[in-house]
């Protein structure tokens, strides 16, 4: 990639960068605060995709907890995924107290060879730090031509459906089916009404939040982003996203050897790091499972998508792969004060040092 992490600085509060100075301006700023070259590349191109996709909540912006969550001595920068293979689908990893994106990394291509083996494989990543959206993961699996699912937990911070009181995380869950000559049909969402990430953005620029959303520490509805944060966000669906958070809580925790968003929770003790926790990434193989009649079965599929497309609905998706073609010939455009916050993460301690 080009090096260049200037960005091309406009008159009002906007800032028009590349797609490259985005992923050079992220690994820039987490080489400086001491994450290593493998987890910095790794955590950059995330970060990248999110904001090449207008996924704001998991974009540049998150570079910002990235760095905090280092500050305070939680996350290990530096440490080497541990792969063990406990059974022939599946392959765990132990990201070791690092962040998730390079134990998915290294587990990716055992899993997809597991499952074009087995049919169906699990790669369980524990022991890890979480702060990115599922959708480059599950985009990922379906590129080696296999469906995926992708699940993890957070903090506690949303209440059950006909409670007050925060037990889930924000939970998401991801799906990607394979669109011969297409992109992959994909949805990634919260089983909170939203990530926890689009209430801070709604607070940073001091914007209220919709009715639905959360309650305050009272249990009253709220429509002030500082108080559902201190409060508790909604399941989506009611007692349905309350259902498949709890799902999500005991499969991609307890089933895996890893913890709750309680846990999570209280190992954090008030810091404001980011979740440590585990992740399910599970992998099927069409060819095996379809009964031998693959190209039949993906006809099916095609016909049924188009059913929903031809109507006018828009598939899950959609909107990101036109932001993904958009920020392919213009650049992203990210707000002055973000871009600023971001150049500077981690220049007080490097002033300090000096
Ligand atoms: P959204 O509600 O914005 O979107 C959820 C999904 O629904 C997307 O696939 C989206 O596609 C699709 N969608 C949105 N509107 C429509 C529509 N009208 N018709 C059809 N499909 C639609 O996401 P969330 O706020 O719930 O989550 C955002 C991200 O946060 C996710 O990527 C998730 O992984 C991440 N996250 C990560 C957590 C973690 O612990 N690591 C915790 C919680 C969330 P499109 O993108 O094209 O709009
Ligand atoms: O936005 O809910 C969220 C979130 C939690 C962890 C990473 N993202």
């Amino acid at each position: 990639m080009q090096r260049s992490t200037g960005g091309n600085v406009n008159n009002n509060d906007m800032v028009n960068l590349s797609i490259d100075q985005v992923y050079d301006l992220s690994v820039d700023v987490l080489s400086r605060n001491g994450f290593s070259a493998p987890h910095a590349a790794v955590i950059a191109k995330a970060i990248t995709a999110g904001q090449r996709d207008d996924c704001q909540s998991h974009g540049m912006y998150r570079l910002i907890a990235c760095v905090q969550t280092m500050q305070a001595g939680l996350v290990d920068p530096a440490a080497v995924p541990a792969l063990t293979h406990p059974a022939p689908a599946v392959v765990q990893v132990d990201a070791g107290r690092a962040y998730s994106l390079l134990a998915f990394e290294e587990g990716l291509p055992h899993l997809a060879e597991k499952a074009r083996r087995n049919g169906v494989a699990v790669l369980a990543i524990n022991n890890c730090f979480h702060f990115s959206a599922l959708w480059p993961e599950v985009e990922a699996i379906a590129s080696h031509g296999l469906a995926g699912m992708a699940m993890t937990i957070s903090h506690s911070w949303v209440a059950p459906a006909g409670g007050t009181r925060p037990v889930f995380g924000t939970n998401p869950f991801a799906f990607a089916w394979p669109r011969p000559g297409d992109s992959p049909y994909v949805f990634d969402f919260a089983t909170s009404m939203v990530a926890r990430g689009e209430i801070e953005l709604h607070r940073r620029t001091g914007r209220s939040i919709p009715e639905g959303w959360a309650i305050d520490r009272d249990g009253q509805p709220t429509t002030d982003p500082a108080a559902a944060l201190d409060g508790a966000m909604l399941t989506f669906g009611s007692y349905k996203g309350s259902a498949l958070s709890t799902m999500i809580e005991l499969l991609a925790g307890p089933l895996i050897g890893d913890w709750t968003s309680l846990q999570s929770q209280a190992f954090d003790a008030g810091a404001g790091g980011t979740p440590l926790h585990g992740e399910l990434v599970i992998a099927l193989d069409p060819a095996i499972l379809g009964r031998g009649q693959l190209a039949a079965n993906m006809n099916g599929a095609e016909a049924m998508l188009d059913a929903i497309s031809g109507q006018g609905a828009r598939l899950p998706s959609e909107r990101r792969f036109k932001a993904r073609a958009r920020s392919q010939q213009e650049g992203v455009w990210v707000s002055r004060k973000l871009y600023e916050e971001v150049k500077n993460l981690g220049m007080e301690c490097q002033k300090e040092l000096k």
